[in-house]
């Protein structure tokens, strides 16, 4: 009995280890990373990109009806792209965190809403889920041996 309770006790501190655990700084090492993002009205494709920190990230803005451009909050950079044309972008995403991309150019009525998002660090949300369905599963086998086996009528009533 005492074997079980200390069984069930380990699992669930090391599912509360899974989801509390700061994980180590080091992310992998920074690589150069191109990205083509299509811009029309008013919409980015794709709008969510995602690097690791250190990354040195190129955007090919290309603009596929009137003149867009793109402005990364937090970082300050910046490009335009003429109707038809591709403007490129070039920086290192040294800060990490989620920063919002959007159209810096006046391109229509709902202009204020051509938003996207830069993503720069790892993805530690799916990382811990991972870590969490994996802890699930172990615990479907190992659970029935933690439960108290349940006793036969023969030994409950003697018979
Ligand atoms: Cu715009």
């Amino acid at each position: 009995m005492k074997i079980r309770r200390i069984g069930l006790l380990l699992l669930a501190a090391s599912g509360l280890a899974v989801v509390f655990t700061p994980l180590p700084a080091a992310s992998p090492a920074p690589q150069a990373r191109t990205f083509r993002i299509d811009a029309g009205q008013f919409a980015y494709s794709p709008s969510t990109i995602d690097v690791n920190p250190g990354d040195r990230v190129t955007i090919q803005l290309v603009s596929t009806d009137v003149v867009h451009g793109l402005y990364v909050d937090g970082y300050g950079a910046s490009v335009e792209a003429d109707p038809g044309q591709t403007a490129t972008l070039t920086f290192v995403a040294d800060k990490a965190g989620s920063f919002r991309f959007r159209c810096n150019v006046s391109c229509g009525a709902m202009h204020p809403f051509m938003i996207g998002k830069l993503n720069v660090g790892t993805n530690n949300r799916l990382l811990r889920s991972m870590g969490l369905a994996g802890l699930a599963v172990a615990g479907i086998f190992l659970l029935p041996s933690f439960l108290p086996q349940g006793k036969s009528n023969q030994e409950r009533f003697g018979a």
